[in-house]
C-alpha cells in the first residue's frame, strides 16, 4: 500500500455537456479556478481539456489551451496533464497539437481505439442549452475513438521529442499489449504510467475483478516498472478509487468523469471530490503526493521545461 498517492482531478473533459451540470467549468478562468480549488484540496495533478468559452463545446484551439495552461500555472503548483484525447470528431493532428505547442510535463495517450458511446444519456435530458449538445451525444452512437498503431507511433514520437510523459489511457485489456509494443519500439521511458479507464460504454466495466485483472495483466505483459491509477465513470468513481487506494494504485476524480459527490448529490466542484478521496485515503494512512513528489514518482521533466 503506497503511503503517497497521486490524486488527479479531471476538471472538465469532453464527455459531459454544459446542460448536465452548472458546475462544469467552461472558460479558461473557470477551469483555472477549479484547478486552484482542487490544489487547495490536496490534488497532485490536474487533467485538462479546452472548451469553447461561449458554447462549452470541446475545443482543440491552441490559444485556448495556452490561456488555460498559463492561468493554471499562475494559480497553483499542480502538475498539468493535458489531454490528447480531445473531443469526439477532432482529428489526431488537432488532438496532439497541444503537446507540440506547449510541451507539457504530462499528457494523456489513449492506447487503442474503442467505441466510445454517450448516446444513452440523451434520453435523460429533455432540453439542452446549446444545439451542439444533443448532436454531439447522438453522433457518439456511431463513433469509433481512433487510436491506430500509426497514431500511437506518431504520438509517442511527438511525446518523446518534447520529453512529455505519456499517461496511457487503458480502456480494455488488449491496450496493454499496445503499450508493451510501444515500449519495445523505444520512446517510452520508465516507469510506465497507466490510467485504467473503467465504466465507459465501449470499454471494460468498472468492477474490482476487472481492476485486479488489469493490474495483474500489466505485471505479466509490461513487468513491474509501472505505476497505475484508476479513472472510473459516474457512480463507480469513488468505489473504484477506494479499491485502487487499497491496492497501491492512484486515484483520479473530477467532473470530467463524474458529476456527483455522492448518490443524489451533484458535486459543486472537482475540488469537493478531491477532498473526499483525500479524506478516505487518510483513513488508511495514505497522503496525496505533492506535485514535487509526483515529479519524482513519474520522472517528469520539471515545470521549467514546459512552453507555457
Ligand atoms: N475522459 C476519460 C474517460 C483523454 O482525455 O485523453 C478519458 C480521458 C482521455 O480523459
Ligand atoms: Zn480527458
Amino acid at each position: 500500500m503506497s503511503e503517497k498517492i497521486i490524486v488527479t482531478a479531471a476538471l472538465t473533459g469532453a464527455i459531459h455537456t454544459p446542460t448536465m451540470s452548472q458546475s462544469l467549468p467552461i472558460t479558461p478562468d473557470e477551469i483555472a479556478e477549479e484547478a486552484r480549488r482542487a490544489s487547495e484540496a490536496g490534488v497532485t495533478v490536474v487533467h485538462v481539456h479546452a472548451r469553447d468559452p461561449e458554447t462549452g463545446q470541446p475545443s482543440a484551439d491552441s490559444n485556448l489551451f495556452g490561456e488555460i495552461l498559463s492561468k493554471i500555472k499562475s494559480k497553483c503548483d499542480a502538475v498539468i496533464c493535458t489531454t490528447t484525447g480531445g473531443g469526439f470528431g477532432m482529428t489526431v493532428e488537432q488532438r496532439v497539437s497541444v503537446v507540440k505547442a506547449y510541451s507539457p510535463e504530462l499528457a494523456s495517450l489513449n492506447a487503442g481505439s474503442i467505441n466510445f458511446a454517450l448516446h444513452p444519456i440523451l434520453g435523460k435530458i429533455k432540453e439542452f442549452k446549446h444545439d451542439w449538445e444533443p448532436q454531439y451525444l447522438a453522433m457518439s452512437e456511431d463513433f469509433i475513438f481512433p487510436n491506430t498503431f500509426k497514431t500511437l507511433r506518431e504520438f509517442s514520437e511527438f511525446f518523446a521529442a518534447e520529453n512529455t510523459k505519456p499517461e496511457f489511457e487503458i480502456y480494455d485489456a488488449g491496450m496493454l499489449n499496445n503499450v508493451a509494443y510501444l515500449i519495445q519500439q523505444g520512446n517510452i521511458n520508465k516507469p510506465v504510467y497507466l490510467q485504467f479507464v473503467l465504466g465507459i460504454l465501449g470499454g471494460m466495466q468498472a468492477t474490482i475483478n476487472n481492476l485486479v485483472f488489469l493490474v495483474n495483466s500489466a505485471k505479466e505483459i509490461i513487468g513491474d516498472d509501472f505505476v497505475w491509477s484508476v479513472c472510473a465513470a459516474g457512480k463507480d468513481q469513488f468505489r473504484m478509487c477506494n479499491a485502487a487506494l487499497l491496492m497501491g494504485g492512484f486515484a483520479r476524480v473530477g467532473l470530467e468523469d463524474n458529476l456527483y459527490l455522492e448518490k443524489g448529490r451533484m458535486a459543486e466542484s472537482s475540488g469537493e471530490q478531491v477532498e473526499k478521496i483525500v479524506r478516505i485515503g487518510r483513513e488508511h494512512g495514505i497522503e496525496p503526493a505533492t506535485p514535487v513528489e509526483a515529479r519524482e514518482i513519474l520522472k517528469l521533466k520539471g515545470l521549467d521545461k514546459v512552453k507555457y
